[in-house]
């Protein structure tokens, strides 16, 4: 974000909390505040402490990032309030699409297909039995406030659902407050994927391709990569013009990623839920495209006509990203929280790194372990394959664990090398 404000002549604050005094990035900014200590509701999650900061440095706009509030519809609402500019989506569709049936709804009346599922929330375990015979087991009880897996059982068959039933609403009651389950049909050979949007405030919509991101381990992606080898060249871009016109027709504005499963037995897509923020792994379409997402959203929140059409974008070359996580892989993912000591990476043609540390740096216990990301470009997939591998058989961190041997191993397995992917299970791993 920072370097995206560069590019544009525009200053740049960054906001941190107390552990992250000394991190790379408040040095890279133009200007810095403090808003509170380690603890993130007291801090990255301070609405008022983060709306003082921009006061107080005369902000014109508000980046939300990837995490803490940027999917948050009240913080989006506030920051308007304060009247200024919010980097993201109107706070009504940020509301819409964090609630996952009316998401699915959305969906629907806007054109995309849906996986066979109940019409809204289930009130009562009799109609779930209801549904689901209709629906045909497996299927998947899937809390409404729910992401990121939490809230989410599988039953394989009628005696299992009450079971389901129980714990998907307990663990949605416990993690958001909410109980709210609806039903939908268990894809149970499935890759993930999802498409970039981008919609300015002005009803112009366009999509830059897919990426595929089934390579994840308990919901926290390993390896995402662009474009997908399992779409055909018709389905890309009838499903990319499909997701353009759904955007515009629910009011999007700025950057969104709308996420499908395909069915691995006949190739079809379905929709299951729209992120409303820029993600993690974009930069795989940054390169893949040559189009900045960072500066076209600041441009669309500033209040610019999308300056591109569709007609203007094409695909070159692949692109893939590994996250590199301050984890140890060997010891079922521990963060592994500490001075980095040393931090190297290979100058490659092809490579981007968007690195959170530099030697000297501390990973602090509070945060998410992710440290840097590793993207490799090449002609096609195979010599992107090479890059990333280059650069992580290059990379030497020292002082904290990290998850790069995992990914070498996955990027080394012959089921990665022929693009055979699915949810659930880890190339080279499982
Ligand atoms: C599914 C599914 C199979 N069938 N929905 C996981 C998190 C949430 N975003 C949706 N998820 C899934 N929804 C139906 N109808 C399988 C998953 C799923 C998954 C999806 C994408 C990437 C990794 C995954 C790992 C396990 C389950």
């Amino acid at each position: 974000m920072i370097r995206a404000c560069r590019e544009l002549g525009i200053e740049s604050v960054a906001v941190h909390s107390e552990p992250d005094r000394d991190a790379p990035f408040v040095a890279e900014a133009d200007h810095s505040v403090c808003i509170g200590p380690a603890r993130a509701t007291h801090s990255y999650l301070d609405i008022d402490a983060i709306l003082q900061a921009a006061a107080q440095t005369e902000a014109q706009a508000i980046h939300p990032g990837y995490g803490f509030l940027a999917e948050n519809a009240l913080f989006a609402q506030m920051v308007l309030q304060q009247r200024l500019a919010w980097v993201g989506p109107p706070p009504s569709v940020i509301r819409l699409m964090g609630e996952k049936d009316a998401a699915r709804e959305a969906a629907v009346a806007a054109g995309l297909p849906v996986v066979p599922g109940s019409d809204g929330i289930i009130p009562t375990l009799d109609e779930a039995r209801v549904e689901a015979d209709r629906i045909g087991y497996p299927v998947l009880l899937k809390a409404v406030a729910g992401g990121g897996g939490r809230g989410m059982r599988r039953a394989d068959d009628a005696a299992s659902l009450e079971t389901a039933w129980n714990e998907a609403r307990r663990e949605a009651l416990s993690a958001f407050g909410n109980d709210d389950v609806y039903l939908e049909k268990y894809l149970d050979d499935a890759r993930h994927i999802e498409f970039q949007v981008l919609a300015d405030s002005w009803g112009n919509a366009i999509h830059l391709f897919e990426r595929e991101c089934s390579v994840q381990r308990r919901h926290q992606k390993l390896v995402e990569e662009a474009p997908s080898v399992a779409l055909t060249a018709e389905q890309r871009a009838s499903m990319g013009a499909r997701v353009a016109h759904a955007a515009a027709a629910v009011g999007y504005v700025g950057a969104g990623t709308v996420e499908f499963l395909q069915d691995r037995r006949d190739g079809e897509l379905y929709f299951i839920e729209m992120n409303t923020r820029l993600q993690v792994e974009h930069p795989v379409t940054e390169m893949i495209t040559g189009f900045d997402l960072v500066q076209a959203q600041i441009r669309i929140a500033a209040g610019e006509k999308l300056w591109i059409g569709q007609d203007d974008l094409a695909i070159d070359g692949h692109a893939i990203e590994v996250r590199i996580n301050a984890e140890d892989p060997d010891d079922d993912f521990r963060p592994t929280p500490g001075e980095v000591t040393r931090f190297d990476l290979p100058e490659l043609d092809g490579l981007r790194v968007d690195a959170a540390v530099d030697a000297g740096s501390k990973v602090s216990p509070y945060y998410d372990s992710m440290i840097a990301k590793l993207i490799g470009w090449g002609a096609d997939r195979e010599a992107s394959i090479a890059t990333v591998r280059a650069a992580l058989g290059g990379l030497q961190v020292e002082g904290v664990c990290t998850t790069a041997s995992l990914q070498d191993r996955i990027l080394a397995a012959p089921d990665f090398a022929a693009g055979d992917l699915r949810v659930g299970v880890i190339p080279g791993v499982d």
